[in-house]
């Protein structure tokens, strides 16, 4: 039986006021050559498959069309979860017409525990998954008046170890001879490397558990949430497959898919499935002359679509005019520059002012309260400030989530 993960296509992901359609696509063509020329049987999708709860109805065609080609195929099932970008309810509308398909979908974390176990059964191969979408507040912890953060921390976190553990603890009583067990879910494990496009699921480290702490009787965890594809600490069977695409300029190109294999004797072994990239996404930095020399020198290979740019000038004048150069230069060079900042010292960039730079909405909420807090004189201590203004902002886009 062979089975793929993957996790993480933020479809509809808003870039610089562009798409990422293209670069899904080629992605979802590539994934479908993969599961029809190695026969895989199922595929594992572990969790934000859309990058907002209200996607542009563009990246929700790419999504059924996928689903429609992925059926087409007639041997490969899907498992697919929920993840702290998706609205549950909006993945598990049409959970009954795909059930029919053989798409199974876990959108938010089912009432009946028994309801995320899922068994598959081919050529004399056993398999049962724990589909555990992510996991809100809500479903792990009744909120308590006046209830400390720290407390607040510790019962989430207690809440989603024990989720887990009760799912382990059923499929234990139920499990059936030579059965491979394994679990997907969607959430922060500790010892990930993170990167710049991974909304913080939590308050801080709320919610992150550690590779101990997963139930030991699985054979493999397929995660999701990091973008870079690894391990979690030093379990090379619980693993995040990664975005098949870079969803920041801060992340690597270096995707993957994980293809997991189960033997005659019932054993499970695992291996990368590296993705071509479609476009890259580049940082380049140094004066205005060394940035132009380097966007004059790119060249792109026909296969791959305008590489989009991010300029970092370390020194020397700042202006529109080096701005428009800039930009001229990577235009007449089939590059797009979407960012020129400035690094001013060894921790502030400041964006030039121009079309493209958005104020706002290139920033992370709490970094624009962070800015707020520096020119604060009252009492409060900036960091309990912060703790508030996290939990609000989680709150807030948990309802956004809904
Ligand atoms: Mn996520």
């Amino acid at each position: 039986m062979k089975i793929l993960h993957t996790a993480d296509w933020h479809l509809g992901q808003n870039f610089f006021e562009r798409d990422r359609l293209e670069e899904q696509s080629a992605f979802l063509d590539f994934l479908l050559k993969q599961i029809e020329t190695r026969s895989i049987d199922l595929l594992i999708i572990a969790g934000d498959i859309f990058d907002t709860a209200n996607p542009p109805r563009a990246a929700e065609q790419l999504y059924f069309d996928f689903i429609t080609r992925l059926h087409a195929l007639q041997h490969c099932e899907a498992v697919i979860i929920g993840g702290n970008h998706d609205s549950a309810p909006h993945l598990d509308a049409p959970r009954t017409v795909l059930s029919h398909l053989n798409i199974h979908v876990i959108g938010g974390m089912p009432d009946q525990t028994s309801d995320a176990i899922l068994r598959f059964e081919r050529n004399g191969k056993r398999l049962c998954i724990a589909a555990i979408p992510f996991l809100r507040d809500r479903d792990v912890r009744r909120a308590i008046e006046g209830e400390s953060f720290d407390a607040m921390e510790a019962r989430t976190k207690a809440g989603i170890i024990q989720t887990y553990q009760n799912i382990a603890q059923q499929i234990q009583t139920s499990r059936q001879d030579d059965e491979v067990l394994l679990a997907t879910g969607h959430l922060t494990a500790v010892g990930g490397r993170l990167s710049d496009s991974e909304r913080s699921v939590h308050i801080g480290n709320l919610g992150s558990i550690s590779a101990e702490q997963f139930p030991p009787i699985f054979d493999y965890i397929a995660l999701g949430h990091l973008h870079h594809p690894q391990a979690v600490g030093a379990c090379e069977h619980i693993r995040y497959s990664g975005s098949p695409i870079p969803l920041s300029f801060s992340e690597s190109s270096e995707k993957e898919i994980r293809l997991l294999t189960i033997h005659d004797d019932h054993s499970l072994t695992h291996q990368a499935i590296d993705i071509p990239l479609a476009r890259r996404l580049l940082r380049l930095s140094g004066s205005a002359d060394t940035v132009r020399q380097a966007i004059e020198e790119l060249s792109t290979p026909s296969h791959e679509l305008t590489p989009w740019i991010e300029v970092t000038l370390t020194e020397g004048d700042v202006s529109p005019l080096i701005n428009d150069q800039i930009r001229a230069a990577a235009a007449a060079n089939d590059a797009v520059v979407l960012k020129v900042g400035r690094k001013l010292n060894n921790s502030q960039i400041s964006a030039l002012p121009d079309q493209t730079t958005k104020a706002i909405s290139e920033w992370e909420p709490l970094a624009v309260f962070e800015k707020r807090i520096e020119s604060y004189q009252g009492d409060l201590s900036p960091e309990a400030l912060k703790q508030c203004f996290n939990h609000i902002l989680h709150a807030v886009q948990e309802d956004d989530a809904q």
